[in-house]
């Protein structure tokens, strides 16, 4: 299979149960999309590209999408993907649409908030657009979609050159043998509709927005060339400052033969070395830096690496850090440090809709500022990379998640390869930020074995596929109703950080309820209070116990923050939520109005009194013992 080398990114130990043939089938219905076997090029946003955002046409089908998908759910070869061009005025009517005289959409975004009529709308929509291409001797060029959610399947001049399944994560599809010199037919269909064996499943809280939502770009590189890199700082035993000097990671050409040479270059840090792939394109090294200072949020220092293979050439900005726990601390560059920030959605402040822009992301990370904080928790999902391009800039530390949202179908072993390939896709892209320090598996899951099984699965994958981060959860429960507290969730053997969500004061009990509560957790881990809150309009106001008050909000999050201060295992807290986002599920009139209100700042960046609280306990250091 072209795209592939077997010990690079092989899914062959990962399959429970499964063998690719069996997924490579599954993909071919509308209930998986998924190319299990394919190319996934590492640092675009950082090579030289030929951008395919802005205007496409588009053509929208109402569900059951007969285009799309034939009667048994398989996908269709004919119809609108062979963009044909009909003559409407005089040919036969077999075929009626017309991409070129379509309106036009803009990619990246979402079709939500582009067009009213479609707000509410989940289900298929085709894109279109006319690509000049220049094919190059001896180049390949591969079709590069930063997001597309959640089903994806796109054709070039007629033909299906791929397709992916999940809407947080990147994918690259091989134009070379569909392309031709001149202007081509690229066609992408995107599915929006939820089903039951997705992840995330069904129902979830917060608002699905289809469409292509982030960046794509043509990337034509050698036929060797490098599509995955990792440089990290040694990770040893124990922190040292002899592993703060030593550099080390692997960098994969693709298709390359056994002893293809491969150059590292770090000039500010003195590095300059040359490398040879292995018989799988892989050619690992371990090298010493000088004067190599380490990436924090005091400094988020970045060196550029510069990565060349024959013809192909990447450049990238990394941080060099190390995470790890000591008992209940978390420890970066062997200081304990104390995480306090807040959950951050992607949707784009003001305007709405995805997060698309270089603004967007200022803007979330502006309020992040206001708060004071060093850390955030991107939920639920991967988020643009430009997040992560933010934070590494910056010196925010990052959770970043899988969309594994409370009921997903555990017991389906086909989800646990989909949730291992968006674990794999999410570690592949990111593994080189340095600002993401938590890897997180899952979000409020049911407690019960079969999940158990599923996640812990999953957390060893996680730790095998990345042994330099710390992997984490957000779990839910036990009930809170009592005033000593005991979790004993099994999943905490498996995770290095355990997230911890709780509502006590919004959905149980009230805000000083808190203050009686005692905490025990059966492992002896770092904690992190990972979501908690209380809805509130920004801008009503009343009492402390007012429901939908900003001065109840504060009030809960007062409360909360004494409760934390109290257990000794809290290394970090993150309220639900930094800003108000869109949900469909959140529909009370003149209050939420299609949005989840826990934010401590509206949609629209107005600052609520929850905001001020946390800034407080933030900067005054009243919630937050790294020790
Ligand atoms: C949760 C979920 C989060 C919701 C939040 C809420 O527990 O993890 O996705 O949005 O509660 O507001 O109910």
């Amino acid at each position: 299979m072209p795209g592939l080398h077997a010990a690079q990114w092989s899914l062959k130990p990962l399959l429970r149960g499964a063998t690719a043939a069996l997924v490579f089938a599954m993909t071919l219905r509308c209930g998986s999309a998924q190319e299990p076997l394919r190319t996934l090029i590492v640092g675009v946003d950082h090579r030289h590209t030929q951008s395919l955002n802005g205007d496409w046409h588009y053509l929208v089908e109402q569900p059951p999408a007969r285009e799309l998908y034939d009667d048994k759910g398989n996908v269709r070869d004919g119809g609108y993907a062979q963009n044909t061009h009909p003559n409407i005025t005089s040919g036969p009517h077999n075929s009626e649409y017309d991409f070129s005289t379509a309106p036009t959409l803009k990619v990246p975004g979402d079709w939500n908030t582009h067009d009213p009529t479609l707000f509410r709308f989940e289900g298929v929509v085709w894109y279109e657009r006319d690509v000049p291409i220049e094919p190059k001797p001896g180049m390949r060029t591969f079709l590069h979609v930063g997001a597309a959610n959640y089903r994806s399947f796109v054709w070039v001049n007629g033909k299906r050159i791929c397709q992916h399944e999940g809407g947080f994560t990147p994918f690259d599809c091989e134009v070379t043998g569909a392309a031709h010199a001149g202007t081509n037919a690229v066609v992408i269909a995107v599915d929006s509709t939820r089903h039951r064996d997705d992840i995330p499943s069904v129902s979830y809280d917060w608002f699905n927005y289809g469409g292509i939502t982030r960046d794509v770009s043509l990337v034509t590189v050698p036929a060797h060339f490098i599509d995955d890199y990792d440089v990290h700082l040694q990770h040893g035993g124990t922190f040292s400052s002899k592993d703060a000097r030593t550099l080390t990671g692997y960098v994969h050409v693709q298709d390359a033969p056994a002893g293809t040479s491969v150059t590292l270059r770090i000039p500010e840090a003195g590095v300059e070395k040359t490398l040879t792939t292995n018989a799988d394109g892989r050619a690992e090294f371990t090298v010493n830096a000088t004067n190599l200072s380490l990436w924090s949020p005091a400094s988020p220092k970045l060196y550029r690496v510069v990565l060349a293979s024959g013809a192909d050439e990447v450049t990238d900005d990394i941080g060099f850090r190390d995470v790890r726990v000591d008992g209940t601390k978390i420890l970066l560059n062997g200081k304990a440090v104390f995480l306090q920030g807040a959950n951050v959605h992607a949707e784009a402040p003001v305007r709405g809709g995805r997060v698309t822009t270089d603004e967007d992301v200022k803007n979330l990370f502006s309020m992040l500022q206001q708060i004071n904080a060093n850390f955030a928790r991107l939920c639920h999902y991967p988020h643009d990379e430009r997040m992560e391009r933010y934070a590494d800039r910056t010196g925010i530390m990052l959770w970043s998640e899988i969309p594994l949202w409370q009921r997903i179908s555990f017991d389906k072993s086909d989800v646990y390869d989909k949730a291992v390939i968006m674990l794999h896709e999410m570690i592949r892209r990111d593994r080189n930020k340095a600002s993401v320090i938590l890897w997180s598996v899952s979000n409020e899951t049911p407690n019960n074995p079969v999940r158990t099984k599923f996640l812990t699965d999953l957390a060893n994958e996680a730790r095998r596929t990345d042994p330099t981060r710390l992997i984490t959860s957000a779990l839910i429960g036990p009930k809170v109703s009592e005033d000593q507290v005991r979790q004993d969730d099994q999943l905490m053997q498996a995770l290095d950080v355990v997230g911890q969500n709780e509502y006590i004061g919004w959905y149980e009990g009230q805000p000083e309820d808190a203050d009686r509560k005692s905490w025990t957790f059966s492992v002896n881990k770092p904690l992190i209070f990972s979501e908690f809150g209380a809805e509130a309009k920004y801008g009503n106001h009343g009492g402390d116990h007012d429901r939908w008050t900003e001065e109840q909000e504060a009030n809960v999050l007062e409360h909360q923050f004494k409760m934390m201060e109290k257990i000794p295992q809290v290394r970090g807290v993150t309220p639900w939520v930094l800003m108000d986002f869109r949900s469909t599920t959140r529909n009370i009139p003149k209050l939420q109005d299609g949005y989840n209100r826990k934010g401590l700042f509206s949609e629209r960046m107005e600052k609520k009194k929850a905001a001020v609280v946390v800034r407080k306990a933030y900067t005054e250091h009243s919630i937050g013992k790294a020790e």
